[in-house]
């Protein structure tokens, strides 16, 4: 038996090159992941290491290559999964649960002057980081002579750095649910979205109200429903789907620091089966709490990211440690309590 320990960059690396060395009777039998050494850890996404076997004995066998090439594919699936599991970089995390204060991207480590506007900004020092490795790795050390060209690389540098979350098949029936700590502006947000598909789309829409372990209390998405001569139901109620329907689903805030409660709200999840799952959070909370959040919600197949109270936020700067710190597109931004208001 041929053992061979790689170490690869992702998931499409190592498959590259446990194919390019072992060939398909390769299988994997472990994976685990190699953190960035020294300051560069801050930044640099942890490499992956896989074992991987080759039997010894070559077979003619179409079908015992067959199985064999499956077992490879499982264990692939399993190491994708393992991958992909990593919503939120490791690096980050750790900073966003330290209780001590914010390590800041120390000036001598670069001559540009972006990191301190950064700060400035409410960027995390590890992000803060990122940005600088691609800077300088693109256009060098030496910063531009102005701020303003400094500027403008940046806005070169995020830009590409977005991503942009996968459009809705409008086709079919979607069912989108709003998930979230308790007051994060879930049902404001959904009646936000309700004004819009119905006034500006003239889509067809309908509403149910749900309770999952504690009451739904709101008030706004019957009254929105209401005004808008939108079906609406408490509790399940498919009388009024049909196959173009777009159903949105207010649930009751979730305590993120009870398990179980997380749990509860995963089950009433698999009951619904939505297209659509978005995670609404209240940017204008400290960034530390925002990720402890994330971190209990991402035990849930979550679709999106969703900020609310923008207005309330002058840092803006810190929706981007959620764009280059995770691997979550943000959807909907909101600003303001007024419906239809500002949304984005
Ligand atoms: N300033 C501001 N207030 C908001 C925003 N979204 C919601 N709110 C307010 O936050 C409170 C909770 O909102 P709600 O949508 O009921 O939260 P839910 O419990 O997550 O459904 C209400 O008083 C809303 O008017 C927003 O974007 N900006
Ligand atoms: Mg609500």
């Amino acid at each position: 038996m041929e053992t061979v320990t790689i170490i690869a960059e992702n998931v499409a690396d190592a498959v590259a090159q446990i194919r390019a060395k072992l060939g398909p009777s390769a299988v994997v039998t472990n994976v685990r992941k190699i953190p960035a050494s020294g300051i560069t850890k801050l930044w640099q996404k942890p490499k992956i290491e896989v074992i991987a076997i080759k039997q010894d004995q070559p077979t003619n066998s179409d079908s015992s290559q067959q199985s064999e090439i499956a077992i490879l594919r499982q264990e692939l699936d399993f190491l994708k999964q393992t991958i992909s599991k990593n919503a939120i970089l490791d690096v980050l995390q750790d900073q966003a649960k330290s209780n001590q204060p914010q390590q800041t991207f120390s000036k001598t480590q670069t001559q540009w002057k972006i990191p301190r506007i950064l700060e400035d900004l409410g960027f995390m020092p590890g992000v803060i980081g990122l940005i600088m490795d691609r800077l300088e790795t693109t256009y060098g050390k030496d910063p531009p002579k102005l701020l303003s060209e400094e500027i403008l690389l940046l806005k070169q540098v995020l830009s590409k750095a977005w991503r942009t979350p996968e459009e809705f098949n409008t086709d079919s029936t979607q069912t989108h649910i709003f998930i979230g700590p308790m007051g994060s502006g879930k049902s404001v947000l959904l009646c936000k979205i309700l004004a819009r598909t119905v006034l500006c789309e003239s889509r067809k829409t309908g509403v149910w109200l749900m309770d999952t372990n504690t009451v739904n209390l709101s008030e706004i998405v019957p009254l929105y429903c209401e005004i808008l001569n939108v079906p609406f139901s408490r509790g399940k109620n498919e009388s009024f789907l049909d196959e173009q329907t777009i159903l949105l689903v207010d649930l009751p805030g979730v305590d993120w620091k009870d398990s179980n409660n997380i749990e509860f709200l995963n089950e009433t999840l698999k009951t619904l089966q939505p297209t659509s799952v978005h995670l609404v959070l209240n940017a204008s909370i400290e960034t530390r709490i925002l990720f402890a959040q994330l971190n209990a919600f991402s035990r849930l197949k979550i679709d999106d990211l969703n900020f609310t109270h923008i207005d309330e936020e002058p840092r803006w700067g810190k929706l981007w440690n959620f764009v280059l710190g995770t691997n979550f597109s943000i959807r909907w931004l909101s600003a303001g309590q007024n419906i239809p208001g500002q949304i984005f």
